[in-house]
């Protein structure tokens, strides 16, 4: 899934791209789409390592995406937004550091995107009346009558502000809208860019709903701090007396709110964290390393890491009778780590 960073143009959205994955957009590519990776932290792999000693280890990343400034006044945004369509989720960059009123900037920006929206799906309500207009087949007319029952109680809903996500249609429903891969129905973390001297950054987590969480960060502070080394680091901050923000925790924070979450593989061979979406199940997660692991799922040897970590092995995880066997259906939970057994595909 890509990780869209959006927002208004000087809103920060470059420097935040900068700081997260460590690369430096190119300016003369501003008006398209620019990816970088940046790998999710997960303390827990080292504990691990201290008891496999791995050959390699591997930490699951997200594709952060800097895309072009909207501006203002919507002039040309449509096609920047259209840009968009792909992404899974929408980082909106909000820049309180101006002095813009963090409250203001959600609801333009919320606002925007259901206009973009709107303007989709009346496009296609309209042309799907005119079709109906036309002599069809009894099958291609319940289609089309029922494509636009949900457009319509999709257009309704953007109407009035609180566009549907994904997840509140059913699967017939999605069906019939994945198509405009709606830009208000992604899931969303607004990140509030704060002054560098900003210190009650927990206010701004009053302007979090659980449909749209908010972390709030001075990017451009963030961006000089990871310049210098640790050191000259702890001495800036003491002397301007400011606090840095958690990288680590932004970033999980982002995982978070894009509906996915990290399962675990360890051996003496790698030890690994893998992205899965949010609850999958034990053979959606298998599909995430390989389709034939899932194809030819047997089960899933569960242990859990902290009893790893306590006990300092598997042979003592397995000794106490902790190593679960899970069929396809187990629901995996944060901190198990995962070994699945498989029929190898035949050839
Ligand atoms: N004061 C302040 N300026 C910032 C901050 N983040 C970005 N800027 C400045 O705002 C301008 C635009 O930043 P940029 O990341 O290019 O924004 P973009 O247009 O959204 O990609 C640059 O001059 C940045 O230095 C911040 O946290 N504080
Ligand atoms: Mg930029």
């Amino acid at each position: 899934m890509k990780i869209g960073i959006v927002g208004y143009k000087g809103s920060g959205k470059s420097s935040l791209f900068e700081w997260l994955t460590g690369v430096k957009p190119d300016l003369s590519l501003a008006h398209s789409l620019q990816s970088a990776m940046a790998a999710i932290p997960e303390p827990r792999v080292a504990a691990l390592c201290d008891i496999y000693h791995p050959k390699k280890t591997t930490m699951a990343s997200l594709e952060l995406v800097d895309t072009p400034g909207l501006a203002r006044d919507q002039e040309g945004n449509a096609a920047r937004l259209a840009q968009l369509r792909e992404i899974g989720c929408l980082i909106c960059v909000a820049p309180v550091f101006d002095g813009s009123d963090p409250q203001k900037e959600k609801a333009a920006f919320h606002e925007d995107l259901i206009l973009a929206d709107l303007e989709l799906v009346m496009n296609r309500v309209q042309r799907i009346q005119e079709q109906q207009k036309r002599p069809l087949s009894k099958p291609d007319q319940e289609k089309l009558a029922f494509e636009l029952e949900t457009l319509e109680m999709v257009q309704s809903a953007l109407e009035s502000g609180q566009p549907l996500r994904e997840d509140e249609l059913n699967d017939e429903q999605q069906k019939a809208t994945r198509a405009f891969r709606l830009l208000s129905e992604k899931p969303r973390l607004f990140l509030i860019n704060t002054p560098d001297d900003a210190t009650n950054l927990d206010a701004y987590k009053e302007l979090a709903t659980e449909k749209y969480p908010v972390v709030a960060v001075s990017v451009r502070l963030e961006n000089d701090l990871a310049g210098m080394l640790p050191e000259e680091r702890k001495a800036f901050l003491d002397e301007m007396g400011l606090t840095s923000a958690d990288r680590d925790q932004i970033l999980r924070a982002i995982l978070d709110a894009s509906g996915q979450s990290i399962f675990l593989t360890a051996g003496e061979k790698e030890v690994r964290t893998w992205l899965m979406r949010k609850n999958a199940t034990a053979v959606e997660a298998a599909a995430e390393i390989h389709t034939d692991i899932a194809k030819g799922f047997i089960r899933a040897e569960v242990m859990n890491c902290d009893d790893l970590v306590r006990l300092g092995g598997e042979r003592a995880v397995k000794a106490e009778n902790l190593v679960r066997r899970e069929p396809k259906d187990y629901v995996i939970r944060d901190g198990d780590v995962v070994l699945f057994h498989f029929s190898a595909p035949k050839s």
